[in-house]
């Protein structure tokens, strides 16, 4: 069916063989995919039949490469599309945490009650989103002088608590008189043509527009110069941006997208290039925002509706107009997996429902499942009734806000599940045919998935009045309940376990074997957790001996990562040893160039706090402290030693570490 975007790429995957076929062409397309029982022989009555998958593909007109890759599994078909169609940007490390959205919020007042309200209920976000009313009449660039009339005021409010805003710019240009945009998108030519080779002109929210054509080189220029600070009044270092509408949405065109015979730059008609037309325009304003400044050399962040194959390069994505449904919190889930295993992962789907008002137990379980979203947004239609996360009332506030700190604590895993993908292309959230590809049983599962290399495997909540969760288990590893420490499964590959989850709980296991970051104390905004200390907690593997894991971070702002500016750990616990090691995971010419910058400077102060060991050896019973060993220096630090009891394991806590996280460090319980 037409949707917002297109990445034609599919992957065939039978128990431990993947294929992946990558069908580059930008004109709208269509895929029938038939499974048929088939015999060799016609005449044997379907004795030895074999189920075929038949795939169909129909694109509209265009040019065509067809790549296809040889797994075997799921992870080099996708690491090899990734390496020919782009990895994902290292996103702004505030994207990664909370957004506030509605269409709309009414005025820069509303915008700082929001604010000041999301702080006296002390939940925690990064950014408020405003929609298209805050434009002075569906002008991109303008603001509504009445109800936005001190858009710097706001921004700084925001700035204090090291919050962001994001404003929406959609592609269509108002035709009026007096308006600078569209004069100058006709008198530099720059806008999309009609068969004629008139400006084309179509409806949207503006009435009569134009569209920019950023299939032109030039008009991508002209966009940057409308984004300068001193051009878009009003805007400010904490002020990004939403395209949305970009497939294009044309309301008085065929199937409410511009006419096909349109023609853009070089020549092309709109049918050869419809679905590569959202990429053109969300790179265009990821490119503008690169330009803002001279010597400004910040990550841009871009949200786009309309996306094609590579945009993963430029941005992040929302699966678009949902509904306040169960049956849409429970679809947003393979939606987003979808995207994972397409080389677009930084995807996420509106939170709470686009149309429509969610009860409030749909509300939490929404919360819930969007805090594994790699992209985390609640939004809601202009004629939905307010729903930030405070007007919830008890217990539904509490319950929201816990789901979203716990998104905060885990920020620094998703950050180094983002620099996975980063580097080498690997999902954010995976399915489990990709993290199993030999356990059949998981093969046809789309409702649970792992966390980057964390261990950490989720399955959201996504029925009405269930306060249990079935969860399927791929292997035979010991898996850990995250909050209660109880063994919920060991040696239980292919089989499906029930987990409790009553509406204030997250149906969320740790794998054995994996060691994860954290940050445990509860901030405001991912700004303010900045030089916090780190939690490490480590899932001690079934056979009692091992875990490991790793950390990335980075200032999540700049492209100095790019020059060695990062810390990247590899974190080691063998029992046999007894030791927990941190070693300098970094490699490649940049770690080696590295030359200490602000940022790693003020790392310096930043501190591994605690360890949490799940399924600690039941040895170390009675052990009171733990040695630490790290830059020539000795310590001790305090461990406290939970027994195992009622199906729960044993866990160790050791508190007060200080060793410093960019440093290579050793624990000796001994
Ligand atoms: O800009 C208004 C909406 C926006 O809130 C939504 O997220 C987009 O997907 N936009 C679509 C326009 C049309 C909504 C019916």
């Amino acid at each position: 069916m037409t949707l917002y975007g297109a990445i034609p790429f599919m992957q065939a995957h039978r128990k431990d063989s993947t294929v992946g076929i990558f069908w580059l062409n930008a004109a709208e397309t269509w895929i029938d995919i038939t499974k048929a029982k088939e015999a060799k022989n016609p005449l044997a009555l379907g004795i030895g039949a074999k189920t075929n998958t038949h795939t169909h593909w129909i694109s509209e007109s265009g040019i065509l490469d067809v790549f296809i890759f040889l797994g075997p599994r799921p992870a080099d078909v996708l690491q090899n599309y990734v390496e020919l169609t782009g990895y994902t940007a290292m996103p702004q490390e505030f994207s990664l945490g909370y957004h506030q959205c509605r269409w709309n919020y009414m005025s820069d007042d509303d915008v700082r009650d929001v604010d000041r309200k999301m702080d006296k209920f002390a939940i925690p976000y990064d950014v408020i989103w405003l929609d298209i009313e805050y434009t002075d009449g569906k002008k991109y660039f303008t603001w509504d002088p009445n109800m936005f009339s001190d858009p710097i005021g706001m921004g700084k409010q925001l700035e204090e608590h090291g919050r962001n805003l994001v404003v929406i710019i959609d592609p269509h240009i108002k035709n009026e008189e007096g308006y600078e945009v569209v004069a100058e998108l006709k008198s530099k030519d720059l806008a999309v043509k009609n068969k004629d080779g008139g400006v084309f002109d179509g409806w949207c929210w503006p009435g009569s527009s134009h569209w920019i054509d950023a299939f032109n080189p030039a008009a991508a220029q002209w966009w940057a110069s409308l984004f300068k600070y001193d051009r878009f009044k009003g805007t400010m270092e904490n002020t990004w941006i939403w395209n949305d509408m970009n497939e294009p949405s044309v309301f008085n065109g065929p199937e409410t997208t511009m006419p096909k015979d349109n023609i853009h730059h070089g020549g092309w008609e709109h049918r050869d290039v419809h679905n590569l037309n959202g990429y053109t325009f969300h790179n265009a304003t990821y490119q503008a925002l690169l330009s803002r400044k001279a010597g400004e050399l910040r990550r841009p962040f871009v949200l786009t509706r309309s996306f094609f194959a590579g945009s993963q390069r430029v941005g992040a994505m929302w699966t678009g107009d949902n509904q306040a449904s169960w049956e849409y919190l429970a679809a947003s889930i393979p939606m987003v997996l979808s995207q994972g295993i397409s080389g677009f992962p930084f995807a996420g789907a509106d939170v709470g429902g686009f149309f429509g008002n969610p009860d409030k137990d749909l509300q939490a379980r929404w919360y819930q499942a969007g805090a594994f979203y790699p992209f985390f947004r609640g939004h809601a239609h202009i004629d939905a009734r307010r729903r930030e996360p405070y007007l919830a009332g008890e217990p539904y506030t509490s319950i929201i806000t816990a789901a979203l700190r716990l998104r905060y604590s885990l920020l620094p895993s998703w950050y180094t599940a983002f620099r996975r993908a980063h580097v080498d292309g690997s999902p954010i959230v995976r399915p489990l045919f990709y993290t199993h590809p030999g356990e059949e049983g998981g093969f046809g599962i789309d409702d649970q998935f792992f966390v980057g290399d964390t261990g950490l495997l989720v399955k959201p909540v996504v029925e009405k009045d269930k306060d249990t969760a079935e969860v399927f288990i791929p292997d035979d590893e010991v898996y850990y309940d995250y909050f209660t420490y109880e063994v919920v499964a060991t040696g239980d590959r292919g089989k499906t376990v029930t987990v409790t989850a009553p509406l204030e709980k997250i149906p969320l296991l740790m794998r054995g074997g994996y060691v994860f970051p954290r940050r445990d104390r509860p901030r405001r905004s991912s700004a303010l957790m900045r030089w916090d200390d780190y939690t490490l907690v480590v899932a001690v593997s079934r056979d009692g001996k091992t875990a490991a894991g790793e950390l990335y971070a980075d200032d999540g702002d700049s492209f100095e990562f790019e020059q060695g500016q990062f810390i990247h750990r590899r974190f080691v616990l063998d029992v046999a040893a007894g030791t927990l090691i941190s070693t300098d995971a970094s490699s490649g010419a940049a770690a080696k160039a590295r030359k200490e910058g602000a940022w790693l400077q003020g790392m310096r102060q930043v501190v591994v706090d605690k360890v949490v060991l799940v399924g600690a050896p039941a040895a170390w019973a009675g052990k009171k402290e733990v040695t630490v060993e790290s830059e020539g220096k000795t310590w001790t630090a305090p461990l406290v030693f939970t027994a195992g009891e009622k199906g729960r394991a044993g866990f160790a806590i050791v508190r007060k570490l200080g060793a410093r996280i960019g440093a290579d460090w050793k624990v000796t319980f001994a």
